[in-house]
């Protein structure tokens, strides 16, 4: 059998679960906030057009809006300065293949319950791949925080001095570039940065290394405690947003049960 015609009987007996990453489009999950000199993300609206009315007496259907990085959403290597520059850099310009690959899940859970500003270091990967093998080129490799879990306040977790949320260190991103040659990076946070991302060198890390190296980030995952360490297969295709420089998107994973 052909390995697509094995995947699709995997599928239909359930031998393949397809997990869904993915939080809800809804106008109360939170949005990034910044800095108050700074323009800001909008959340996500819906207005109804009509639903089977006068304004459309056979049909419903709403209009949307929301920026490109509300919500379960990809991040281009445009998003960044340190990406302006990156040949396909964009969502619309992005190769296809990237938006497929093998995932891993590190996790991180058990620090974060403790540390609320925790940063994931080199030393973490290596004691994961200790465990669990080498991260493959080409992976995208997915942050577990269990902070998906959290709602409300608690998940921007905004303080005085701006938001405490857990993210990786500066070290921690370019060794999984320059080492592992990773496809892009993934967390359950509002950001791939860690909430005080700002006062790391350089500042946001996630996102200059990232994107600065043309690698792709996700935030605001959901589910990753479903997600075995190594072995599931991740789809994630943005919006093809011309010069997009980020989209909510549909993320899932291929898991054998
Ligand atoms: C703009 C400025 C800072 C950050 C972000 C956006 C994000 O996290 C994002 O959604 O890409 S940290
Ligand atoms: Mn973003």
């Amino acid at each position: 059998m052909s390995t697509l015609a094995n995947l699709a009987s995997a599928l239909a007996a359930g031998r393949i679960e397809v997990i869904d990453l993915t939080h809800t489009l809804d106008p109360d999950f939170p949005v990034i906030i910044l800095p108050p000199e700074f323009g800001q993300c909008a959340r996500f609206r819906m207005e109804e057009v009509s639903a089977y009315d006068h304004r459309g007496p056979a049909w419903k259907w709403n209009n949307i809006s929301m920026s490109e990085h509300t919500g379960t959403h990809f991040d281009a290597p445009s998003h960044w300065i340190s990406g302006r520059d990156v040949p396909l850099g964009s969502v619309d310009e992005i190769p296809a293949e990237n938006f497929v690959g093998p995932v891993c899940v590190i996790d991180c859970s058990a620090e974060t319950a403790q540390d609320e500003d925790f940063l994931m270091t080199p030393a973490h990967i290596e004691a994961w791949e200790a465990k669990h093998g080498p991260i493959p080129a080409g992976a995208w490799v997915l942050m577990r925080t269990d902070w998906s879990k959290r709602s409300g306040a608690a998940y921007l977790n905004m303080a005085q001095d701006g938001p405490h949320s857990p993210g990786p260190s500066a070290e921690a991103i370019r060794f999984l570039i320059d080492a592992r040659d990773i496809t892009g990076f993934g967390t359950e946070c509002v950001g791939t940065d860690a909430g005080q991302g700002m006062h790391l060198s350089p500042p946001y890390p996630a996102h200059f290394i990232l994107h600065g190296a043309g690698k792709y980030g996700l935030q605001c995952l959901a589910n990753l405690d479903r997600l075995p360490p190594t072995g599931a297969v991740l789809i994630a295709a943005p919006l093809k947003i011309k010069n997009g420089t980020g989209s909510p998107l549909r993320v899932l994973a291929m898991v054998e049960t």
